[in-house]
């Protein structure tokens, strides 16, 4: 059955309906960013770019460097804009748009994101590097999904135990990267750990300005913990829905932190820039150097 045309959008032209993309004009190896403005500062490293399109925060710019094709594009913020990303590009990949219908052969993709994060713990320092081991759930967007193939429910049970999570809130989800990925793209450089995911930047990470929060000692006790030797390391926005989703979809994912602030010590980096620059060059050659 073909799917309806109010599930899967395409515009005029016949690109998908917020990526404004077709199939022809991405690659399967994918670096996400959160900013629209750093796709060209990942984009001025490659040799050559052979297309490029925005509509509203999701810039893509395609190319090739040392040899290897490449496509950046930019998610905006949050687990909400990452359902859209994932979404579209697999079925850029996975469905054929023509007859609206999904392939028989699944095609997988390479999603690397670019982020910058907050580390809360002070052994893991500003101006770092952090590879996603894991990513938590702390959003809920996930749970319109069948997850329950792709959840960890012993870190979880230990998690909720450990901060008492409100039942109001959604149940969190503990989702694991590629390990193929993880071997790639690790090195002396990367420090490791699981990633929490929010689902907002102030009170669903800890930050009071005017506003109580529904736990003000939440960040204390994801600090302290521990699953047979696991940490929760940093605190960003999109990992834990990319892993999901990716999982879900057949796709492999890693999440690379730039470690930009530290919540322990409350620190931020003198020079993010640097970092973020730093850090693109480092995912840039590793994909040259290790993907296919
Ligand atoms: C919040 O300021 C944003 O910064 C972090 C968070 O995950 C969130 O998207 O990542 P990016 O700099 O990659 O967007």
């Amino acid at each position: 059955m073909p799917l309806k045309a109010s599930e899967l959008i395409l515009n005029p032209n016949g690109s998908i309906y917020h990526l404004n993309l077709k199939p022809e004009n991405i690659s399967n190896t994918i670096i996400f960013v959160g900013d629209q403005d750093r796709v060209e500062k990942v984009s001025n490293h490659f040799d050559s770019i052979e297309f490029s399109t925005q509509k509203r925060e999701f810039k893509t710019h395609t190319g090739h460097y040392k040899g290897k094709r490449i496509t950046v594009i930019s998610t905006g913020i949050g687990p909400d804009n990452i359902d859209i990303v994932l979404n579209e590009l697999d079925a850029l990949f996975n469905i054929d748009l023509t007859t609206k219908t999904p392939k028989q052969v699944i095609t997988s993709l390479n999603i690397i994101r670019i982020g910058t994060s907050g580390s809360l713990q002070k052994d893991i320092p500003i101006d770092s590097f952090l590879l996603s081991t894991y990513g938590l759930d702390l959003n809920g967007m996930l749970h319109a999904y069948q997850v329950n193939t792709i959840s960890h429910p012993d870190v979880e049970a230990a998690f909720i135990k450990q901060t008492n999570w409100h039942s109001h809130k959604a149940r969190p989800l503990v989702i694991k990267n590629s390990a193929l990925l993880e071997k790639q793209f690790e090195s002396d450089k990367t420090h490791k750990g699981l990633t929490a995911t929010a689902g907002g930047f102030y009170g669903p990470q800890g930050r009071v300005l005017r506003l109580g929060i529904q736990d003000p000692s939440l960040n204390n006790k994801m600090d302290t913990f521990n699953f047979k030797g696991t940490r929760i390391t940093n605190f960003e926005m999109e990992t834990s829905a990319i892993y999901g989703l990716a999982k879900l979809m057949g796709h492999h994912a890693v999440s690379l932190n730039a470690i930009i602030a530290n919540r322990a010590s409350g620190t931020f980096s003198k020079n993010p820039s640097e970092l973020i620059e730093n850090l693109i060059k480092y995912t840039l050659d590793k994909i040259a150097d290790q993907i296919d």
